[in-house]
């Protein structure tokens, strides 16, 4: 991976989506780097204005993956593209292919390149904490924070799915070919970070069982009621999305010698439904939110950790949370969603 970042070539998947119209946004702030962004379905006007190449395309296309890859002389991967958790659930087998097929096709991608380039691609994947499997909400207020090695016992396919691309990226990132006399040294230089819950105030989310506060605070900014599908006390980790961005951009740059492992955990604070309702109310008073818990779905966050430990990202490349919940509230939420709002049809 070249030094001077000047030399970047960035491959974004998943463009279209929540986390890839923030992404951009931020690697564009670089404006030294080429960005060529893919997605299944047609890029957003707002995000296309930012890339250097739009391609709408799949991931589990072997052959476009690899045109883009050669033709830009790629040096670095963001692979968003993904179908969450509770879609998942619906078209398990759908997700398999997207998720894993989609991963492995990349990688296999990358390494090629890698050693064809005698430069390592770097490759960042974004992890969750659905590859975290509890028994229930008493095991998992028992168990508080987790660490990274501990209960990757995923009970849905995206966990499954993601925790087994952990293991892929690691893989050819330290372990390719091992017994190839010709394996060479430029492996693929992989990262990932276990999100938790991501809330934007600039798209509404879609597919995933952690929606149900950004789904909250999206209907008490446009006025509309909201019946949550967990119950009050249903506890995960949570990020904003800037901060999410950021920590993406992250550990996409630092420099690889720092790190000890390839997966991190990151989250700024937990919180259960009830207590972001709670400041959701002292931000938009007329907010009309009750509770009708979906038993499957409350049963897909019973079994996700409360809260986890991102001790080793502080340590490995200076990871720290930039907000708790009341200031996520006022720093960038009820900001953000009110100029959106202003600003578009809803
Ligand atoms: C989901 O809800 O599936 C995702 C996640 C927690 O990774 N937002």
């Amino acid at each position: 991976m070249p030094s001077d970042p000047s030399k970047r070539t960035v491959l974004l998947t998943g463009a279209a989506g929540e986390i890839g119209h923030g992404l951009v946004h931020g690697l564009r702030s670089h404006d030294d780097i080429r960005i060529i962004a893919t997605d299944l379905k047609e890029i957003p006007e707002q995000t296309r204005s930012l890339c250097d190449e739009v391609h709408v395309g799949d991931v589990c296309d072997e052959g476009l993956m690899q045109q883009l890859i050669a033709m830009h002389e790629v040096t670095d991967i963001y692979h968003l593209a993904a179908l969450l958790s509770t879609r998942a659930e619906h078209v398990p087998e759908v997700a398999h292919e997207v998720n894993v097929g989609g991963t492995w096709n990349l990688l296999k991608l990358a390494a090629a390149h890698s050693a064809s380039h005698g430069e390592r691609v770097r490759f960042i994947l974004p992890s969750t904490i659905a590859i975290y499997g509890l028994d229930g909400q008493e095991h998992k207020a028992k168990v508080g924070e987790v660490e990274e090695g501990s209960y990757n016992l995923p009970k849905t396919m995206y966990g499954a799915n993601k925790l087994y691309c952990e293991h892929l990226g690691r893989y050819y990132s330290r372990h390719y070919r091992r017994l190839a006399e010709d394996r060479g040294t430029a492996l693929v230089d992989f990262r990932s970070l276990r999100l938790p819950g991501v809330i934007a105030a600039e798209t509404r989310p879609t597919g995933g069982t952690s929606d149900f506060v950004p789904e909250m605070i999206h209907a008490a900014a446009t006025g509309q009621s909201c019946t949550c599908f967990v119950r009050p006390s249903a506890r995960i980790p949570w990020m904003t999305m800037p901060e999410c961005v950021q920590s993406l951009l992250d550990i996409g740059r630092v420099e690889s010698g720092r790190l000890t492992q390839s997966v991190y955990n990151v989250a700024s604070f937990s919180a259960s439904a009830q207590e972001v309702a709670d400041v959701l109310l002292r931000h938009f008073p007329d907010a009309r939110i009750d509770f009708e818990p979906d038993v499957n779905r409350q049963g897909i966050v019973d079994s996700w950790p409360e809260g986890v430990c991102t001790a080793r990202a502080a340590a490995d490349w200076g990871y720290a949370p930039r907000w708790n919940l009341d200031e996520a509230f006022e720093q960038y939420i009820v900001p953000a969603i009110q100029s959106h709002y202003a600003h578009t049809s809803g």
